[in-house]
């Protein structure tokens, strides 16, 4: 019988909060193969120690190697793909994820991948390890000869017709150390803006049915492993766990989440969880006054928002369909009944100009100033996805004085070379399309250290000398309150004292 090995490369640079998730990608594809009794392992080299010394134990009896890969994470996708080969050259390794799905072709023909799969992989991989004929494997790539031969794209599975995540199959440590324990309930989205992985590789919104999702959160409520000692379930007590609802959009379909968010609440399944959500979704008929109560009831203590900008023109350019007006509201309604609202928001957009920068910084002064529990991730500098209108631009239009457009990495190899340094996927002083980069880099620590009172500043879990912290959170302060940000000198010089580990 066949045995697969499924592998998460360590990230490149690590960064707090990181062992208190998981990849459920993996864990997704593991179940489904251990449900059809396939035997599978997952490896997680950014949770688990030592973790290329249990590859290279575990490979050796191995057919199958599974690699995940973001674009941060190929250098070492390439090393580990390297020690498999060294270790066990009869093993197929076969890559995975948002990278190989992006740049098909460019990944398939590298030497150290025998296939790529692309798009979602639970289907595909049965269908490889069960050594059905390649020509009828569809979204799979790989060489022969000269030629990379790419199979037609498969279609989207049916979440109703998948296994609940089996928990057994994650290592022990793994499970113990997490504190966002994933439910994952839809997958998928029906929106449209650009920016998104999700509109890019046209996943549309599909579900599992609300009794499957009732059913999860009392599996993960009933499993030892996740609960503090002493505690009967991972939900009480002081070490207490949270749930998120791991889905890109949770709430499309009002009548089966209202069916989930009853349910919890007539089944004692109530937990402290959040879930991402759209600023626009708060409105009459969607998320109402009666509705919110209910989240917070169940256990809601968290939702979070892609607010992106507060620039009603990059809004309508990346086809968000949502208005700043729809952020403020949703954040009054959320501090309202005692749920905490966090945004996420992007800088740096091909042609977006410096005043709408300013106007993004605007609406987040207003949300701060709602109250100091909001939380706001970013502005992050936008980096460009393949296949999006927004891609296109970068690569060619927009660019300020005349500069040439950007010039994406030509191989595998080269994208490796690119970011082998970057925590978030590609250099933005490197970026032809923006006028001031160190403007843009650095507000995303002047928003963390400066919008929010002296207090919660000084709460980041950066590890950083507290003196130094101080006086750069009273340096940010000053920012915020005079809007003031050019110059980025503090922010250079505290990068360099920030330590990464
Ligand atoms: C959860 C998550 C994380 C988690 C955990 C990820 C992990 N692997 O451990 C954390 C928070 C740690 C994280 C970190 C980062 N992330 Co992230 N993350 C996500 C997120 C929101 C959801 C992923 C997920 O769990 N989806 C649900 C599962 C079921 O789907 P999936 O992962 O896509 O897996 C399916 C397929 O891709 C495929 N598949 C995946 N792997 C494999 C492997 C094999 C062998 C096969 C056959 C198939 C296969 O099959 C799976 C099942 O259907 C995605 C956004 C998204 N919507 O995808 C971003 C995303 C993957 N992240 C992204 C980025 C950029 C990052 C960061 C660089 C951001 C940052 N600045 O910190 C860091 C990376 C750290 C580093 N320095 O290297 C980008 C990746 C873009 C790219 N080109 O690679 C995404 C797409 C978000 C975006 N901006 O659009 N991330
Ligand atoms: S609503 Fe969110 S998940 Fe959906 S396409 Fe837009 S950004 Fe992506």
């Amino acid at each position: 019988m066949s045995k697969v090995l499924l592998i998460n490369p360590a990230f490149n640079i690590n960064k707090e909060n990181y062992d208190s998730s998981i990849s459920v990608g993996l864990l997704s594809i593991a179940t489904y193969l251990d449900f059809y009794n396939i035997k599978v392992e997952i490896i997680d080299g950014v949770r688990q120690k030592n973790y290329l010394d249990l590859v290279k134990e575990k490979v050796k009896d191995c057919d199958y190697v599974g690699i995940s890969v973001m674009t941060t994470q190929i250098p070492e996708a390439l090393e580990l793909s390297r020690l498999v080969k060294e270790n066990n050259s009869d093993c197929q390794v076969i890559w995975g994820g948002p990278h190989p799905s992006f740049f098909i072709k460019q990944t398939a023909s590298h030497f150290l991948i025998d296939m790529v799969c692309y798009g979602e992989g639970e289907l595909t991989m049965l269908d490889i390890v069960n050594g059905k004929s390649l020509n009828d494997i569809k979204g799979i790539a790989y060489q022969s000869g000269d030629e990379v031969i790419i199979n037609q794209p498969r279609e989207l599975h049916d979440p109703a017709q998948m296994p609940l995540f089996n928990w057994e199959l994650v290592p022990k440590e793994i499970l113990e150390n997490l504190h966002l324990i994933p439910s994952l309930t839809s997958r998928g989205c029906p929106h449209r803006c650009t920016f998104c992985i999700n509109a890019i590789l046209k996943n549309h919104w599909r579900t599992r049915t609300a009794e499957q999702v009732l059913e999860d959160i009392r599996i993960i409520k009933n499993k030892e492993y996740f609960s503090a000692k002493g505690e009967t379930s991972p939900f009480q007590g002081g070490k207490a766990k949270k749930l998120r609802f791991w889905d890109e959009n949770f709430f499309v379909d009002i009548k089966r989440a209202k069916q989930i968010i009853n349910g919890m609440i007539e089944e004692d399944l109530i937990t402290p969880w959040e879930t991402t959500v759209r600023a626009n979704y708060l409105r009459e008929g969607m998320i109402d006054e009666e509705f919110i109560k209910k989240l917070k009831e169940s256990g809601c203590y968290l939702l979070s928002f892609g607010a992106e900008s507060g620039c009603p023109r990059i809004l309508k350019k990346i086809k968000k369909d949502i208005m700043p007006e729809d952020v403020i509201n949703s954040a009054k309604m959320c501090l309202k009944y005692g749920i905490i609202p966090q945004y996420s928001f992007m800088a740096g957009l091909p042609g977006e100009t410096r005043s709408e920068v300013m106007e993004t910084l605007e609406l987040i002064d207003e949300l701060v100033k709602l109250g100091d529990q909001i939380q706001i991730l970013g502005p992050q500098a936008f980096r460009p996805y393949p296949g999006s209108e927004l891609y296109k631009e970068c690569l060619t239009a927009g660019l300020p004085r005349g500069k040439a457009g950007w010039q994406e990495p030509g191989s595998l190899d080269q994208w490796g070379e690119t970011v082998k340094d970057e925590l978030n996927y590609l250099d933005v002083s490197k970026f032809p399309w923006l006028d001031n980069p160190g403007f843009i880099e650095s507000l995303e620590a002047y928003v963390r250290f400066g919008a929010h009172s002296i207090k919660s500043a000084m709460g980041s879990t950066i590890k950083v000398n507290k003196l130094l912290k101080l006086f750069f959170v009273l340096l940010c302060q000053l920012r915020w309150k005079l809007k003031f940000f050019r110059l980025p000198w503090d922010y250079k010089l505290a990068k360099r004292f920030v330590t990464k580990t």
